[in-house]
């Protein structure tokens, strides 16, 4: 491995070019673009903890929109580099300075992570650093996109080590965005899963909150967390083994509920988006509970276990150690790891670790098998079901009932049908008496849908309203869910612009979320935006979504205009409602989307589950639920 030293550093290219394009180093401007510099040089912190420096990891947002990050690793080196300038000025104001940009370098990363501190100082107002180092205290302070204002000096003596960095991000460059305590705290809590017995604190000055993260047992410890609320089988499961220099790290266990849960990261950077070892590993347990299941006569000759049935209510972390040689990834947001060797690794260590584990613990192996061969059977009853209902054989009387209140589209291409799940039967009836018969159905669901993440299996499977959408969209239930036959490519939840309204959608979600993933993994659930007002003069109506719109309006109007607040859909006659909401033309959809599996598992836990106290918090601090995109379709 080659070693950082003060002259290994590559000059290429200028810090005007990053205030140019920022969204070629940070990706974007917005909020995930603010938070990325953040990330940026916290990375630069916990890249010294897996270096073995260091323990503790601060971050504080102060009420002026500055961010301090402190460590005590080593310090960042103070020498004098061989430009003549000293190695922090080069480290901060050039763009991809430092070891771990060379052939060989200790960092690897899976996405846009490690562009640089200097980046980040391109992009704020003013950047403090001070290091603690070999007995002294030292500061360096750039101004203006990383412009030398104080030069690297002695300010005094110590004897700590560690880096502090405080910058003031240019909001200029990243408009009407500020930083989330929760975002920050979110991943902050994940760092700390991954790199056991590293502490991160989290302070946020300007509403007096303050969090701190540290795990002596790492993804054990993690798998609990996404576990916490559920009732689970048995303890953690926890393994790991090494081939050709990649190292795997497991930790799995199953709960009573029906969901699959499994995180993955190489070299601590989250692949969101699975590959290789995800494959290996859900080859392995696969492989492991079928020859356990046969070879004790669970599964007659014949019959096996999809990997579905063995992955039911299981939650998993799966952590990889991959040496920068082999190191590929693939997708467009490089969050898949693509290393064709992590397969058969991944694969191995899980099998055998699995085999060895249900050969030693009896009781649990019957219970989860017990519980993956229910899986199986129901996954075989609902497709027997499905295809009758397609053949048209069991249409019985129940199901007629069922499908009464739908309002069907009459065109056959399913793709391009939309199903609208309508609050209110009022509002469902102007809907359907104003819509495109050929692609537009209607289910006007009554009062509120049941919260699934409280109710047992027993009642959501006999809740009506349930059944109506699931009968509607055609497609099965749970593991047996295919969203390839689904009978329309959009589903959308088109509820009053109320706090009811906003319930219902986050009920509906939860059902989606826990019966229908694949639906929100495809991007085919929306969430339809009725306006607020309209507001006319004697020229023109104009719809508008929010306060901030209707002032502006006001002002391109002035003087003479009329004001009308939509309290509900119900308030609109059918041709607003299709106009403003159901009018690809002119309606405004929010495609709901599901970026991160455990994430979205422990916010439906806060928001739908029996604690009061995290879910006002978490409300207080968030307006947005998963529902990240925002375009007119
Ligand atoms: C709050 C931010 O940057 N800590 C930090 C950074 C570095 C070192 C220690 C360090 C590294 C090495 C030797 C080495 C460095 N990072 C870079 C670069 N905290 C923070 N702590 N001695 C100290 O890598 O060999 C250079 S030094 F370029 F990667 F950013």
């Amino acid at each position: 491995m080659a070693k950082y030293d003060e002259t290994s550093i590559k000059i290429l290219e200028g810090l005007e070019a990053v205030r140019k394009r920022p969204g070629m180093y940070i990706g974007s401007t917005d909020k995930r673009g603010l938070h990325h510099l953040i990330w940026e040089i916290v990375d630069n912190s916990m890249d010294e903890v897996i270096n073995g420096y260091g323990d503790a990891i601060k971050i504080t947002l102060h009420k002026d929109g500055s961010v301090t990050i402190l460590d005590n690793g080593r310090g960042v080196p103070t020498g004098m580099h061989a430009s003549g300038k000293s190695t922090p000025e080069v480290i901060y104001t050039i763009l991809h300075a430092g070891g771990k940009f060379e052939e060989g370098g200790y960092k690897v990363s899976g996405g846009l992570h490690g562009v640089g501190a200097s980046v980040v100082n391109a992009l704020s107002k003013w950047m403090d650093v001070t290091i603690y180092k070999d007995g002294k205290i030292c500061n360096i302070r750039f101004s203006n996109g990383g412009n030398v204002e104080i030069p690297l000096k002695v300010i005094g003596d110590t004897k700590k080590t560690g880096t502090m960095v405080t910058f003031l991000p240019d909001y200029e460059i990243f408009k009407n965005c500020s930083f989330s305590y929760t975002t920050i705290c979110e991943r902050m809590q994940e760092s700390a899963f991954l790199l056991s017995g590293l502490t991160i604190e989290v302070v946020d000055e300007e509403d007096k909150k303050e969090a701190k993260f540290h795990y002596e047992d790492g993804i054990i410890n993690f798998v609990e967390y996404m576990n916490e609320n559920k009732k689970t089988l048995h303890n953690v499961i926890h393994f790991n083994g090494s081939k050709n220099g990649i190292e795997v790290e497991v930790a799995m266990q199953y709960s009573e509920s029906f969901n699959e849960n499994i995180e993955s990261f190489v070299n601590h950077v989250k692949t969101g988006d699975g590959g290789t070892h995800e494959v290996g590993f859900k080859t392995g347990i696969t492989k492991a509970f079928n020859e356990y299941a046969k070879s004790n006569g669970i599964l007659k000759n014949g019959q096996s276990l999809e990997g579905s049935d063995v992955r039911e209510g299981l939650t998993a972390v799966i952590s990889l150690k991959v040496p920068e040689s082999l190191l590929q990834f693939e997708g467009q947001t490089k969050g898949k790891l693509g290393t064709p060797e992590a397969r058969s690794i991944t694969e191995s260590v899980t099998y055998e670790h699995l085999k060895f584990f249900l050969e030693e613990n009896k009781e649990i192996s019957l219970m989860i098998l017990n519980k993956a061969i229910q899986s199986k059977n129901a996954r075989e009853a609902a497709r027997k079901a499905r295809e009758q209902v397609r053949k048209g054989m069991g249409k019985n009387s129940k199901e007629r009932v069922l499908s009464e209140k739908l309002a069907k589209a009459t065109g056959k291409n399913y793709e391009k049908n939309e199903l609208f799940l309508v609050e209110g039967d009022s509002a469902g009836g102007s809907a359907k008496l104003y819509r495109n018969r050929e692609t537009q159905a209607i289910l006007p669901l009554r009062g509120k849908v049941l919260n699934c993440e409280k109710a047992s299996q027993n009642d959501i499977a006999s809740n009506a309203e349930l059944k109506q959408i699931e009968y509607a969209i055609g497609a099965g239930l749970g593991s047996d869910f295919d969203p390839r036959d689904s009978n329309y490519g959009k589903v959308i939840i088109m509820t009053d612009a109320d706090v009811d309204g906003s319930h219902i959608q986050i009920l509906l979600i939860t059902f989606f979320y826990r019966f229908m993933r694949p639906l929100i993994e495809e991007g085919m659930l929306y969430i339809a935006t009725p306006p607020l007002y309209s507001i006319s003069n004697n020229k023109e109506t104009i719809y508008i979504a929010d306060d901030e719109e209707l002032e502006e309006m006001k002002q391109k109007m002035k003087g003479s205009y009329k004001i009308q607040r939509f309290k509900g859909l119900g308030e609109m006659n059918a041709e607003e409602l299709y106009e403003t909401t159901m009018d690809p033309a002119h309606r405004r959809l929010m495609r709901v989307n599901l970026t991160d599996a455990a994430l979205a598992e422990k916010r439906i836990h806060v928001l739908m589950g029996d604690h009061v106290e995290p879910r006002k918090e978490w409300i207080n601090e968030n307006v947005d639920f998963t529902l990240e995109d925002d375009f007119r379709k």
